[in-house]
């Protein structure tokens, strides 16, 4: 058996999204995510113009072998375009594989550890009432965990609230606004820091206490603010505290974890196991919070999660709506699998989207299921896709009130 096409297909029904499509000689088909919002056609570059002809001829059964030859291959290793390529490649070959074993890709990844992946869903709104409706409407799509984000008084917009609390009328909310250009947005962290307790404390005396509640703080803290905030949300017994400092500094973790309980979660802009190496040995974190698509496909991520588990650190994948259904299911797999999973992060994607990406994966009572057709379950429908061309968008920049640019 040998690889024949490489293809890669950038398509935009709802946001944008790059598809890698591996064929085979003998017309076995398999698909990988390659998006990275904002910077799309990058990725879509490094497959075309550097990959796809070596993959040609190669078996695609040898998925370790093609990881080390695209990785060590290149010399330049590593980043986020790279890495998303290698993705691409290797969530496909998986997919090949498994469709001609004839069996759901969790499977060969050790089978099922679990009945379902306990997922997470977005609830936001600018203040409190908008807030619990939309909690009350993530509640009774059966979500059995919700991440919490609001507005800040004095700020006019932030990101991660979305513009509607409806899901399905602007519940695909990210980039903000979608434009040509960044849009620009106000950041007033000791306003934020004030805030955010006040928020969780009128969500528990509301939802009461067993309901697991995130929160993300996207990279927007220093580590003593992170401290700070960490500490003053320990009575609300958060599931977890996101990227609450720009983490490439490993170490800043340490100041974080000697003052809070709070369990922290990082690594969504991650895209190796380096970038994790002090935060896990030192256990400075809870939960792994790479996307499948980010951080070299499931090749890596498998590996990367068993040298968490080392730690009882789990697992918490990225699964925001700008991940693919083709990364999502890739992340499923992952999720039923592997034995220390965590959560899974669930946004639901938009309609047009499910058209061009035919799923088998479900969502019941709060838990994912990857299903049980061979493979990842994930079909692309081409012509479909051709009708929502590329269309540039991207994520806001954020400035302090005196206009310095800052983390959002
Ligand atoms: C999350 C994330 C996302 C990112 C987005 C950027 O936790 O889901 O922070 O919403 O901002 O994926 O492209
Ligand atoms: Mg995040």
């Amino acid at each position: 058996m040998k690889i024949s096409h490489a293809d890669v297909f950038v398509t935009s029904p709802g946001r944008n999204f790059v598809t890698l499509k591996i064929t085979t000689d003998d017309g076995v088909v398999g698909y990988g995510d390659a998006t990275l919002n904002g910077r799309e056609l990058a990725v879509a570059s490094y497959l075309r113009d550097h990959v796809t002809s070596l993959l040609i001829g190669r078996d695609p059964h040898r998925i370790e072998d093609t990881w080390q030859y695209l990785y060590r291959g290149a010399y330049w290793r590593r980043g986020p375009v790279t890495m998303a390529a290698i993705a691409a490649v290797d969530v496909a070959l998986w997919d090949i594989k498994a469709k001609v074993a004839g069996l759901p890709l969790y499977q060969l990844l050790g089978g099922a550890s679990r009945t379902g992946a306990l997922a997470y869903g977005h609830a936001s709104g600018f203040d409190l009432e908008a807030l619990f409706d939309s909690i009350r409407e993530h509640l009774e799509l059966g979500y059995r965990a919700i991440r919490i984000q609001t507005g800040v008084p004095g700020l006019d917009s932030v990101y991660g609230v979305a513009a509607s609390t409806k899901i399905g009328e602007r519940y695909d909310y990210e980039p903000a606004q979608r434009s040509a250009a960044p849009s620009e947005e106000q950041w007033d962290t000791r306003a934020y820091l004030r805030h955010v307790p006040t928020v969780f404390e009128a969500v528990r005396n509301e939802f009461g206490p067993e309901l697991p509640l995130l929160h993300d703080g996207h990279h927007r803290m220093t580590p003593i603010q992170a401290a700070k905030l960490g500490k003053a949300l320990e009575p609300y017994d958060l599931f977890w505290l996101e990227d609450c400092t720009p983490a490439e500094n490993q170490e800043a973790l340490r100041l974080v974890r000697q003052h809070t309980t709070t369990p922290l979660a990082i690594g969504e802009i991650f895209n190796t196991a380096f970038d994790y190496q002090t935060l896990i040995t030192e256990q400075l974190i809870d939960y792994v919070r790479s996307a499948v698509t980010h951080t070299g496909g499931i090749t890596a991520m498998k590996k990367l999660f068993d040298f968490a588990a080392l730690y009882q650190i789990k697992s918490g994948i990225h699964g925001p709506t700008d991940i693919s259904p083709v990364g999502q299911a890739a992340a499923l797999h992952l999720d039923l699998a592997i034995h220390n999973f965590g959560i899974q992060e669930y946004m639901r994607h938009s309609p047009e989207t499910l058209e061009v990406f035919k799923t088998s994966y479900s969502f019941t009572d709060g838990l994912l299921h990857p299903g049980e057709t061979p493979g990842l379950g994930v079909e692309y429908d081409e012509q479909l896709a051709e009708k929502f061309p590329y269309d540039p968008a991207y994520l806001p920049v954020n400035r302090l009130l005196d206009g310095t640019v800052h983390d959002w």
